[in-house]
């Protein structure tokens, strides 16, 4: 039958001199004095990279906090293994300071390995211990327990209890064990509050988030964006800034591993592109020139930046020459001589650029049906309704055009009547040129004014 060793004093003495250590500034010292070990005993230890066969200790307390590494994985589960001296009735614990604050026995830190074991002389016990999301990475603090009859109740500490008072029977050992941030597996990447992945508004924003699986990872993400069609910014927080229309990639590599990333597409609308320039030139760069009667030239206009609105309005202006030009600025000749092309960004008016086209072979000039008196247009000025009436002049084979103050064909058709009706009643208000062209070629033009 074992002995109680202590008296009363020496539990008073063990009290008093012990107490202090109870701080928790550090981990806890048990008070090896008043342990015996003699009679129950952790034997070995094996977790992680150490199998350490300690047998019965000099004292009941040993530090094997240098001995390791024993690294756990938040999430993962390991196995320690702890075989005791048994004399029966052992109570085996194992507490690991998951939160690192110096104390051994907060909730969910202490694993019993054994409640009152029946047999005797070396017993293996092993348990599966999953370090919790809340665990943090690092070294920390774990200790090993036996104690007979449960004399301390779960104390790692071995304090001032009753028991303790009459000294108490069993050995504690103290390891290092290393938390590790689980490896991130994967990265998903939504947007905040299930947004639509989209930002229509001039320089608007959209809040991106990235999980990293599993949960208990390291949730730091790298933000970068990866410009498609359009382009953006994005912040270390995931928040996306629209630079520019068209589509962007967010991507967001883990931190925990920059093997794991995910990808989002962001289709960017409504941005303002403020423009630099226009830049006018010929379809294939060919010579600005109309050599063939009735001819055209295809032009091109790029409003820079690329990325701009590319509308632009299209207009000629007369010099010695005549021409019109359609929306898509496709200049059709009309009389010999030079015109300017010119196109106008539609987005902002004061950026343009024009060119001049030189043409050629056009009939035999100007004629002057007009000057001569020889056709009566009315009324002047027009507004529903434009009547021309050819008198005496032979019409077979002539064409008419009504042409805005931009050089666009409004109306064109072959005269049919000698006395025409042309239908002007969505025509906006402005300067017009009527524009009679003859079987040859020839030109007769007369300003008008549409109400
Ligand atoms: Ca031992
Ligand atoms: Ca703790």
């Amino acid at each position: 039958m074992r002995q109680i060793f202590n008296t009363i004093l020496a539990a008073l003495i063990s009290f008093l001199l012990f107490t202090p250590f109870e701080s928790k500034a550090q981990y806890c010292a048990p008070p090896i004095n008043f342990i015996d070990n003699s009679w129950d005993y952790i034997d070995s230890v094996s977790f992680g990279s150490v199998q350490n066969k300690s047998g019965q200790g000099a004292t009941a307390y040993s530090d094997f906090t240098a001995l390791g590494p024993i690294e756990v994985s938040i999430g993962v589960q390991s196995t320690i293994t702890v075989r005791i001296m048994s004399d029966a009735d052992e109570y085996v614990h194992v507490f690991i300071d998951w939160n690192q604050n110096d104390t051994l026995d907060d909730p969910g830190e202490m694993y019993t390995l054994a409640s009152g074991t029946a047999q005797t002389g070396l017993v293996t016990l092993t348990y599966d211990i999953t370090p919790p999301a809340t665990a943090l990475p690092g070294n920390t603090r774990m200790r090993v327990v036996v104690d007979w009859d449960d004399m301390n109740m779960g104390d790692p500490c071995f304090g001032p209890s009753l028991s303790s008072i009459f000294g108490t029977y069993g050995e504690i050992e103290d390891y290092t064990v290393t938390v590790l941030a689980p490896v991130p597996t994967s990265v998903v990447i939504t947007t905040a509050g299930s947004a639509p992945a989209e930002i229509t508004t001039n320089g608007g924003t959209l809040q991106l988030e990235a999980e990293v699986l599993p949960a208990s990872a390291n949730q730091d993400v790298i933000w970068t964006i990866v410009p498609g069609t359009g382009n953006a910014d994005i912040s270390s927080t995931g928040l996306v800034t629209a630079l520019s229309n068209g589509n962007v990639w967010a991507k967001a590599v883990a931190v925990g591993d920059t093997t794991i990333m995910d990808s989002l597409e962001i289709q960017i609308s409504g941005q303002i592109v403020p423009i630099t320039g226009v830049i006018v030139g010929t379809q294939n760069g060919v010579p600005a020139m109309i050599d063939v009667n009735g001819g055209t030239l295809q032009l091109e206009a790029q409003v820079l930046p690329a990325e701009a609105v590319q509308d632009v309005l299209w207009s000629v202006i007369a010099v010695t020459g005549m021409a019109t030009i359609s929306n898509n600025g496709l200049v059709t000749a009309m009389a010999n001589g030079t015109v300017w092309a010119k196109a106008v960004s539609l987005d902002d008016p004061s950026f343009a650029d024009s060119i001049l086209i030189t043409i050629t072979n056009q009939g035999t000039g100007l004629k002057g049906l007009f000057a001569e008196n020889a056709v009566d247009v009315y009324p002047v000025p027009f507004e529903n309704e434009l009547v021309v009436d050819l008198k005496n002049v032979a019409y077979q084979g002539m064409q008419y055009r009504l042409v805005n103050a931009l050089g666009q064909v409004m109306r064109q058709a072959m005269v049919d009547s000698r006395q025409m009706r042309i239908e002007t009643g969505n025509l906006a208000a402005g300067m017009y040129t009527l524009i009679l062209l003859d079987a040859e070629g020839r030109v007769s033009a007369l300003p008008l004014i549409r109400k």
